[in-house]
């Protein structure tokens, strides 16, 4: 099924209307805003391709091929958190970062089987900043694996102004960060031998 962005927000009207009559008992996070630039994403994503998402998912879903009626029956029955449609290969969580070294570690798997597939994994842009998120990131580049990460940025950590969560309106303050090079010349003590962990 090709989605259109009226047919997304149609879809996603229909749940909110099911929600604010409360037919819907769990958390129900819209999309409302991203459905031109998802549309776009999704073209290069290819049926073998893995979709790893969070907390808010029914887009990525619909667009990778879950039928509307499976991911509209999961969310009623309030998984919307945490969508998994395996057959699709679309797998979610809902724990901020959580998904990210699940899609990491998909993708060393899809590497280490040679397989043409790749993963697609979105964050929102809290979940970007963090500590999780830059570590996976580096490995993630380091290792040569087959992941795009897809920073979905709507300003917001929920409803917080995720800018101001991270003292950005503050002055720059006292902090310093110093680096400097060396190399090591002794081993860990009782090791005998330069070992890798
Ligand atoms: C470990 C953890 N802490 C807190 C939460 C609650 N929580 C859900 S979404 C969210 C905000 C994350 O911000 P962002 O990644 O920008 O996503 P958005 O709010 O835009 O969907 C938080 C803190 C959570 N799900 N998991
Ligand atoms: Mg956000």
């Amino acid at each position: 099924m090709k989605w259109t962005k009226e047919a997304l927000i149609e879809f996603e009207s229909d749940l909110t209307a099911l929600f604010n009559e409360g037919k819907i008992k769990a958390p129900l996070h819209l999309a409302g805003g991203n459905e031109d630039q998802l549309i776009k994403i999704f073209e290069d994503i290819a049926p073998q391709d893995w979709i790893c998402c969070s907390w808010r998912s029914h887009y990525h879903c619909l667009l990778k091929g879950v039928p509307p009626a499976e991911v509209k029956a999961a969310i009623v029955n309030g998984r919307s958190i945490a969508l998994c449609f395996p057959r699709q290969n679309v797998i979610s969580s809902a724990i901020v970062g959580g998904i990210l070294p699940i899609g990491m570690g998909l993708a060393w798997a899809l590497k280490r089987e040679y397989s043409n597939a790749r993963v697609h994994c979105f964050v929102g842009d809290m979940t970007a900043k963090t500590g999780i998120y830059d570590e996976v990131v580096k490995y993630a580049i380091g290792h040569s694996l087959p992941i795009t990460f897809i920073e979905e940025d709507n300003g917001l950590s929920v409803f917080t102004n995720t800018e101001t969560a991270w003292g950005k309106d503050q002055s720059p303050g006292y902090v310093q960060i110093k680096e400097y090079d060396y190399e090591l010349t002794t081993p860990h003590v009782g090791t005998g031998q330069w070992v890798s962990f």
